[in-house]
């Protein structure tokens, strides 16, 4: 018999989107979330509510499971203090519970670990996985933490886990930015199976983004699970590239989260230094 997968930030808008599409695809899940799961169960689905930061509970959460797809924790930039338990302390009891039970994490990081890299004016510098992490708020600093756990526990327990730079992943794009980082729910829910299916990963980083033309990210490990997007957000671009942020926003990857809070006055590094 299949072994189950655990899901946690199951009642968020990409949880419930999993959740639907891989109970569609089969799979027998355990839906976790610190908030009530919203939708009628999925057929052969189970939800317990959970806190993050109960080590003891996702311990038993994730028992016998053969991935873990990590989706719960703070969504949007917040204060520090807001952050570090649910997608900090939260992350460490998710991959102790994944060392324990030999199982894959499949982590939602977010393209805000990597925000504040300027926006490519064409298709030609595109960013790849390997560039340098340069987070644009506290909730994009756990992200790149959050994938650093995973290259240490892959490193030092051989615990396997894809860490997914999500884009914006919404019904339809709602702005120009979106048209380069969109993710269709389609896409992610094809690649969470490829992330479960897999037979190899290691520690995996994917940019979570379907086919658009306009791109920002370029080079990644998709091919360790075979995932081809299939949508892209080209057809909206009529009705939403006039839809722009502030100039700060406009500037960076991570849009309004590179802008929230920013005091920098004097001009960015990028008039003298090629990287800070
Ligand atoms: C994210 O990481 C957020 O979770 C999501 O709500 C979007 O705002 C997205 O990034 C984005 O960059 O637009």
């Amino acid at each position: 018999m299949q072994k189950p997968v655990l899901l946690t930030g199951a009642s968020g808008n990409l949880g419930r989107v999993l959740a639907k599409g891989l109970a569609e695809r089969g799979y027998t899940l355990r839906l976790t979330d610190i908030s009530p799961f919203p939708d009628p169960l999925p057929p052969g689905a189970v939800f317990e509510q959970a806190d993050l930061e109960d080590g003891v509970t996702i311990l038993r959460l994730a028992e016998g499971c053969s991935t873990i797809l990590h989706f719960g924790g703070v969504s949007v930039e917040r204060p520090f203090e807001d952050i570090i338990g649910p997608n900090l302390r939260g992350l460490f009891h998710i991959y102790e519970a994944a060392r324990r039970e030999g199982a894959r994490v499949v982590f939602a990081s977010s393209n805000h670990s990597i925000g504040f890299h300027e926006r490519p004016s064409d298709n030609a510098e595109l960013l790849d996985v390997a560039d340098a992490f340069r987070p644009d708020g506290y909730y994009g600093l756990a992200k790149a933490c959050g994938e650093l756990m995973g290259r240490l526990y892959w490193d030092k327990h051989g615990v396997e886990n894809v860490n997914l730079r999500i884009g914006a992943c919404y019904e339809r794009p709602v702005d120009r930015r979106m048209l380069s980082i969109w993710l269709s729910f389609p896409d992610l829910q094809q690649l969470a199976k490829c992330c479960i299916e897999a037979p190899r990963v290691a520690h995996a980083v994917i940019w979570g983004v379907s086919q658009n033309p306009a791109k920002y990210w370029g080079a990644d490990h998709r091919e360790r699970i075979g995932w081809e997007p299939q949508d892209s957000a080209e057809p909206f671009r009529a009705e939403v590239q006039h839809i722009l942020g502030d100039p700060i926003s406009e500037r960076y990857q991570g849009g309004a989260f590179a802008a929230k809070g920013y005091t920098r006055t004097e001009p960015s590094p990028r008039d003298t230094f090629a990287v800070e």
